[in-house]
């Protein structure tokens, strides 16, 4: 059976848009990537003393599991050399890959949460989810992407579609 997922990728070091291209080629390992968004160079979030990142989103319909699907994700970041060891947990990073949705999954693991916990209060998850399918619903607000993008607070961080 396959899912619709949606996931957000992230660069704040290097050649951004590149290492963003090079990720979403990788995601092919893992299914069938569908609608990607634009690229947003967006405002740093919760760690804000870090350059600014490039972020997108993409649909990948995969067979993989959760639990397989982040497996994959973490080897893809792995090889294209992001050092975990190096970095701070929210602090620049070549590459990151996070899970949004999966279908309609709520899962509450301690190494995998779907939805992203975060992702209903970051604008540069939202504005790019919602370019590609604002009617998608969060699970577990019961939601949809584009009223959560209405609902969000003015200090929720700039984006800036390229
Ligand atoms: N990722 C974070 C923390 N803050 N800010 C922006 N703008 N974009 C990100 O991808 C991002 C962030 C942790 O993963
Ligand atoms: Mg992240
Ligand atoms: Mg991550």
């Amino acid at each position: 059976m396959k899912s619709i997922t949606y996931l957000s990728l992230g660069s704040n070091v290097g050649n951004r848009e590149a290492n963003l291209r090079d990720a979403i080629s990788c995601l092919a390992a893992l299914g069938t990537v569908g609608k990607v968004s634009s690229f947003y160079e967006t405002e740093p979030v919760e760690f804000t003393n870090q350059p600014w990142f490039l972020n997108c989103v993409a649909e990948l319909d995969t067979a993989k599991s959760p639990h397989e699907l982040m497996r994959g994700l973490l080897e893809i970041e792995k090889q294209m050399g992001r050092d975990r060891n190096a970095s701070a947990p929210k602090g620049p990073r070549k590459i990151d890959i996070d899970i949004l949705l999966f279908g309609d999954q709520a899962i509450d693991d301690p190494g995998l949460k779907i939805p992203h916990p975060a992702m209903h209060k970051r604008r540069f998850v939202l504005a790019p989810l919602a370019e590609i399918d604002a009617e998608a619903m969060h699970p577990v607000l019961e939601r949809s992407v584009g009223e959560l993008l209405d609902e969000l607070p003015a200090d929720a961080g700039l984006v800036r579609r390229l």
